[in-house]
């Protein structure tokens, strides 16, 4: 179960420093954490202690990997957790009141205002898929790196990474989880095995009540994906913090989960072994014994 991150969320509401962040909202903030999770025998570390809609964690994992960066295709699949952004801009903009349902519909009707409205700029699926270099290159890092698994897995450079520094001022949002990096231990003699595949992810800001569910469940998501196509058994998801806050209208929902008895991590099966990383569809996950307590609303800063 979830008891690192019960442990965090508990010392950042007792030892975190109080300030007003970037967003206005105000937060309580720890600099420094980590968490390992083990995905052996299939585990997917969905936390229990409110419901993670994992579907939706998932989805926005699916979309990174399709190199898109425009809310159009999240919304086709009904993921609405990256709206608020473009609204934000669209409303300062044009000074329309326009509600979240109307914009939402229209950049699902209206391509050309999807194009104009509903685009993140240069955000994780772009620099994954399609880092420019300063020569022009274009260069797929995921690509990069299942290819490295497969040639020289004892490899210490199989990583990708989205801080693109000259980027950075066309992004809607600076990338929150950065550098994903491979390892890779050698297979027992004898096996037909590949070897086992952990990951470690190194994440500048972490808005523990909404966003860290989403992020370990979809980056373990992502090593369950990843061993697939490689042939390896999951290992573990060690994940690295930087800035680790509660956002002060999350403290009610912190303590509220504290005060919950997290249970078992489910397990995931995959229905079938999609041909490469970019065949991936939600209807291939599959999990079994997910117990969670009630959800709990809470507003995104934005
Ligand atoms: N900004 C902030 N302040 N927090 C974040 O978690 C965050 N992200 C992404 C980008 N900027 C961020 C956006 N990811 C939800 C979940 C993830 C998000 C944004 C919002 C959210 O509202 N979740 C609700 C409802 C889910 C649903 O609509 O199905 C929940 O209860 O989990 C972190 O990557």
């Amino acid at each position: 179960p979830e008891f690192q991150y019960l442990d965090l969320i508990q010392d950042v509401l007792e030892t975190g420093d109080r300030r007003i962040d970037r967003t206005g909202v105000g937060t309580l903030s720890k600099f420094g954490a980590v968490m390992r999770f083990d995905l052996s025998d299939g585990t997917l570390p969905i936390y229990t202690t409110k419901r993670v809609f994992w579907k939706t964690a998932v989805k926005e994992m699916i979309w990174f990997l399709t190199g898109q960066t425009n809310i159009q295709s999240l919304l086709r699949e009904n993921v609405k957790i990256w709206t608020d952004w473009p609204l934000d801009a669209y409303r300062k903009a044009t000074g329309d009141p326009i509600s979240q349902e109307a914009f939402e519909a229209r950049i699902l009707q209206d391509d050309a205002f999807a194009l104009q409205w509903g685009d993140l700029g240069p955000v994780y699926g772009k620099q994954w898929r399609r880092w420019v270099d300063a020569k022009g290159e274009e260069h797929d890092q995921i690509a990069g790196v299942i290819e490295m698994l497969k040639r020289d897995p004892s490899s210490r450079r199989m990583l990708f990474h989205a801080w693109n520094v000259g980027d950075l001022d066309q992004m809607a949002l600076h990338p929150c989880h950065m550098t994903y990096q491979f390892h890779v231990r050698q297979p027992k003699e004898g096996t037909d095995n590949q070897g086992t595949l952990s990951l470690l992810v190194g994440q500048r800001s972490c808005d523990l009540g909404l966003g860290n569910p989403f992020n370990v469940c979809q980056q373990a998501a992502l090593v369950h994906m990843i061993a697939q196509q490689v042939d390896m058994t999951p290992g573990e998801l060690i994940w690295v913090g930087g800035d680790v806050h509660v956002y002060l209208n999350h403290i009610d929902m912190a303590q509220t989960l504290l005060s919950r008895e997290p249970r078992p991590f489910p397990k995931l099966h995959f229905t079938r072994r999609p041909s490469s990383i970019d065949d991936y569809r939600i209807e291939d996950f599959e999990v079994m014994g997910y117990d969670p307590h009630p959800a709990i609303d809470a507003p995104v800063a934005v």
